[in-house]
């Protein structure tokens, strides 16, 4: 009992972290992507962080297109995370045109020196 609760309470505080995480990753991301003309170069270490890309199912729970970001109750991500309710920035607004809660979604979310972002998104 007691561990369960503690269980839950770790896993909340991750996820928190990890959201935490990509919304400063975010930040840093957008001050040097302002100019879209001239992407960051990427070098020295940056250049050693290889982004993964990993596939995804589940339900949107909202969709926040000023982020731009979704809110998505997902199953577990094979080598990511498991299986939960949370908040994804995606690569382009455009990616949510025509999305709204209840949609039933695929989408390729990428790891990389930005964070978890997504990059695809498929209705089904
Ligand atoms: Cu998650």
């Amino acid at each position: 009992m007691l561990r369960t609760k503690l269980r839950t309470f770790i896993n909340k505080r991750l996820h928190n972290l990890s959201l935490t995480i990509a919304l400063l990753s975010l930040c840093g991301l957008t001050a040097c992507m302002r100019d879209r003309s001239t992407p960051p170069k990427v070098a020295g270490p940056a250049a050693a962080v290889a982004t993964t890309s990993y596939e995804g199912e589940g339900k949107i729970i909202s969709v926040n297109e000023k982020r731009p970001s979704i809110e998505i109750d997902h199953q577990e991500i094979k080598g990511l995370m498991p299986a939960m309710t949370m908040e994804f920035y995606v690569s382009d607004k455009s990616l949510l045109a025509g999305l709204k809660a209840g949609d039933k979604i695929e989408f390729t979310i990428d790891n990389g020196v930005g964070g978890l972002v997504i990059t695809k998104i498929k209705k089904l």
